[in-house]
C-alpha cells in the first residue's frame, strides 16, 4: 500500500465521521428542542387557580377533578371562567351533583400522609374523605372519612349516594364495596371482591389487586336495587344483588379479553326508560369510550368513539341533549361530543380524573342510550387522513405507542411530567437511540483506529472497497 492512498484514506475518513457526527448533533437538537418546547412552550397547567384554562362557554356549570401530582378540583361557570377551585387535597376522584342543591357538590378526596405522627404510625398513609362544598360561597363539610395505612391503591375513586344518609363507596384498598350511614357511621352492606374472583388474578394481591374504581346503585328497571361494579384489574363490569350475590350472567367483559374492555373507568348504566339496559363506559387502556346494549341475554358493542389525541380516557357521561361528556387524561382534556361525534366543547386539563355537568344531574342521569339516539361511532383510524404526511414525530409516537405495551405506557405517562406528551416520548426515545447508536459507532472507530479488527461475517478487506 502507498502512502498517499493512505492519508486520503484517512481524510476521506475523518470527513465521513465528521458528517456523521453532524448528522447525530442535528438529531439531538432536533429532538431535544421539541422536549423544551413541551416543558416550556407547552405552558398547560393546572397547579394553581391562576394556572387553569379557561373553558368553553357550555350549556351548564362543568366540575373536572384531577388526580395526578396537582390534585384539584375546579368549577367552569356556563361563560367558560372558573367560578370554584380547590387544590387543598392530595388527590380528587369522583364528584357528584348534590340532588336538589344547585351549586352544591359532593367528592372524594385522598390526602396523603407523608410524616410519622398520630394518624400514621408508618408513613406514607391515606386519609380518604367524601365532602360536600358549596361551589357559589366555597363552603365545605366533611360528610365521612377514614385512615388508611398505606398510599399506593388505597383511594376511594367512586362513591354513589343511595338516599340522604347512605353511600356506596367503592374502596380499592379492601377490594370492597359497602354502604355507610354517613349519620351513624355503621356499615349496613359489604359486598367483598373476593367472594367471587380468584386472587390468582387481577392485579398483584394485596398491593393493587381489584381496584374496585366504580360503583352504582341502580334505582329503575329490571335491575333495581342492584350494585354495578367496576374491576379495573379483572376488565369486568359486575351486577351484585345484595340479597343473593353477583348475578353471572349480567357480567360484562372478562378477565384479559381486550377486545371487549381493558382496565376500564366509570361505567355509568342506562335504564330501560332511557333506551337501555346499556352502560356507557371509560375502555381507558384501550383509548376509547364506548357503550355495551343488552339485547337477548348478551351484551353488545352498540357504540365506540376515539381520536388520535384521545389517550387513557376515564370519564363518559351521556348527557340529557345526547352528547356525551368524555374526560380524556392523557390527551389532557375534558369534552362534549355530540351524537354525529363531533367535539362541541371542550377544556384543557393535565390530568383530569373526572366530569360533571351539575344541570344534568349525576353522571348519565337522563341521558339515553346509543341504541336510542342511533349515535354514530368513530375510532381513531377515520381521522388519520386529517393528519400531516409529514408529523415525523408523530410517526415515531406512534411507533413508540406500538412498542411499548399499553399499561406500561400510561403508566409512564402518569408519573412522568405533565408536559410529557406522546411527541415528548418520542423525542425522548430518538435523543436515547441516537446516542447509544453514536457511542457505539465512536467505540468501533476507536477500536478500528488503535488497529483492532473485529472480524465478522460481513467483513471485507479494504483491498475489496
Ligand atoms: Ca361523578
Ligand atoms: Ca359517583
Ligand atoms: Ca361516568
Ligand atoms: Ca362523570
Amino acid at each position: 500500500m502507498d502512502q498517499p492512498s493512505r492519508a486520503a484514506r484517512r481524510t476521506r475518513s475523518l470527513i465521513t465521521r465528521n458528517r456523521l457526527r453532524l448528522v447525530f448533533v442535528v438529531i439531538v437538537v432536533l429532538s431535544a428542542a421539541v422536549v423544551v418546547h413541551g416543558a416550556s412552550g407547552g405552558g398547560l397547567s393546572t397547579a394553581t387557580e391562576e394556572d387553569v384554562p379557561r373553558a368553553e362557554p357550555s350549556d351548564g356549570h362543568t366540575v373536572v377533578t384531577e388526580s395526578g401530582r396537582a390534585g384539584t378540583i375546579t368549577a367552569y361557570a356556563p361563560d367558560g371562567s372558573v367560578l370554584y377551585y380547590d387544590n387543598s387535597h392530595t388527590k380528587y376522584f369522583d364528584v357528584d351533583p348534590v340532588e336538589g342543591e344547585e351549586l352544591t357538590v359532593e367528592y372524594a378526596a385522598t390526602d396523603t400522609i407523608h410524616s410519622e405522627g398520630p394518624t400514621c404510625e408508618a408513613p406514607p398513609c391515606t386519609r380518604n374523605v367524601i365532602e360536600r362544598t358549596d361551589l357559589s360561597t366555597g363552603e365545605t363539610e366533611v360528610i365521612y372519612e377514614r385512615y388508611d395505612h398505606r398510599e399506593i391503591a388505597a383511594e376511594w375513586h367512586d362513591v354513589d349516594r343511595i338516599d340522604d344518609e347512605r353511600v356506596l363507596v367503592a374502596d380499592i384498598v379492601a377490594d370492597q364495596v359497602f354502604v355507610v350511614n354517613t349519620e351513624t357511621e355503621v356499615v349496613e352492606w359489604l359486598w367483598d371482591a373476593q367472594s367471587e374472583f380468584p386472587v390468582e388474578g387481577g392485579g398483584p394481591y394485596p398491593s393493587d389487586w381489584a381496584h374496585i374504581n366504580d360503583v352504582e346503585y341502580i334505582e329503575e328497571g329490571e335491575l333495581a336495587g342492584h350494585v354495578m361494579v367496576s374491576l379495573r384489574n379483572q376488565d369486568q363490569v359486575v351486577f351484585v344483588d345484595p340479597e343473593t350475590g353477583m348475578n353471572d350472567e349480567w357480567t360484562l367483559g372478562a378477565e384479559d379479553d381486550y377486545d371487549v374492555m381493558y382496565e376500564q373507568h366509570n361505567p355509568d348504566y342506562i335504564p330501560e326508560s332511557e333506551g337501555g339496559p346499556a352502560v356507557v363506559v371509560s375502555d381507558s387502556e384501550n383509548g376509547r369510550v364506548q357503550e355495551f346494549q343488552r339485547e337477548d341475554g348478551e351484551w353488545t358493542r352498540s357504540w365506540e368513539w376515539s381520536d388520535e389525541r384521545m389517550q387513557w380516557p376515564r370519564d363518559a357521561d351521556r348527557l340529557p341533549s345526547g352528547n356525551t361528556l368524555v374526560t380524556d387524561t392523557h390527551g389532557n382534556r375534558v369534552m362534549e361530543v355530540t351524537p354525529d361525534g363531533e367535539i362541541e366543547w371542550e377544556v384543557e386539563s393535565t390530568l383530569p380524573y373526572e366530569a360533571e355537568r351539575l344541570e344534568t344531574g349525576d353522571e348519565s342521569t337522563d341521558g339515553q342510550s346509543a341504541r336510542e339516539l342511533g349515535l354514530e361511532s368513530r375510532v381513531a383510524e377515520d381521522d388519520g387522513e386529517s393528519e400531516s404526511g409529514f408529523d415525523v414525530l408523530g410517526g415515531l409516537a406512534d411507533v413508540v405507542e406500538s412498542i411499548v405495551p399499553h399499561r406500561l405506557y400510561n403508566g409512564l405517562l402518569f408519573v412522568s411530567p405533565v408536559w410529557m406528551g406522546r411527541s415528548e416520548f418520542a423525542a425522548v426515545a430518538v435523543i436515547v437511540l441516537t446516542g447509544l447508536s453514536w457511542t457505539g459507532i465512536e467505540l468501533a472507530w476507536r477500536l478500528r483506529d488503535s488497529g483492532v479488527r473485529i472480524r465478522s461475517p460481513v467483513y471485507r478487506d479494504d483491498s475489496e472497497e
